[in-house]
């Protein structure tokens, strides 16, 4: 899949891009990522890319201008993509959006900086995506976000392995529990269920596992699971 990423900042992506998973999925080809610079559209002699805020205030607005000629350059020479804006305005990212997207042959992020973005960028956007309710510099952070947990889903990026321990997150549950060795660490031993060998019993005690922690810590996640017998069974084990 190819990420088109409009950014004043393209410089702050190799990293990221060159390391490890990512790093792998761009060598196989999975992954191409092209990144354009706002900047280079720009007409006045100063190159400039952010003004003052019409009705007054602090901070700079990125200029729509230079934007949208990137946006249509990008378009021009390499194809209609998928626009998204990232903004904390935007719909929350979540990993059945992160699955849609995997989907996409070509997506398009752009990075706001600044105070934000004139809004008559977003005209030009299909969609406007947050990664939380926090407040970035900039929006290239967000994009390799997105970039980052769409690429570990498309194929010949990760083994099954992975795609498998997904499952319970993309099903609305949190990942249960996981251990490796040392058998005690630190007075600390797995739990009996994990070395018992007992396929069923491991299967079981991971999924009540899923199951508890999301009904503690995300109780909005919870509330909208359709729960089997079996995990109303198991949750009435636990609570006698
Ligand atoms: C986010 C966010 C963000 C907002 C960009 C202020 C610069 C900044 N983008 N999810 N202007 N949260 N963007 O904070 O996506």
């Amino acid at each position: 899949m190819i990420f088109e990423v409009v950014t004043l900042f393209p410089e702050m992506f190799s990293s990221v891009m060159s390391s490890s998973l990512l790093g792998k999925a761009v060598e196989k080809g999975a992954l191409t990522v092209h990144l354009t610079d706002p900047r280079a559209f720009t007409t006045d002699k100063h190159h400039s890319v952010d003004d003052t805020p019409y009705g007054g205030g602090a901070g700079m607005v990125m200029r729509p201008d230079p934007v949208v000629a990137a946006i249509e350059a990008v378009e021009a020479a390499r194809g209609p993509a998928h626009k998204i804006l990232l903004a904390p305005t935007g719909a929350p990212l979540t990993q059945p959006t992160v699955l849609r997207l995997a989907a996409l042959p070509r997506v398009m992020l752009v990075c706001g900086r600044y105070e934000g973005v004139d809004e008559r960028v977003r005209a030009f956007c299909d969609e406007e995506l947050s990664i939380g309710d926090y407040v970035l510099t900039g929006g290239e952070l967000a994009a390799m976000v997105v970039v980052d947990a769409v690429a570990r889903r498309l194929p010949r990026v990760l083994g099954n392995a992975d795609s498998q321990l997904d499952e319970s997150f993309e099903a609305g549950l949190l990942e249960h529990p996981q251990y490796t060795r040392p058998a005690v660490f630190r007075g600390a031993a797995v739990p009996d269920a994990l070395v018992s060998g007992n396929h069923a019993r491991i299967r079981r005690w991971r999924r009540l596992q899923s199951l508890l922690r999301t009904r503690q810590r995300r109780p909005e996640l919870f509330a909208r699971l359709a729960l089997s017998d079996e995990d109303r069974a198991l949750l009435d084990g636990e609570e006698p």
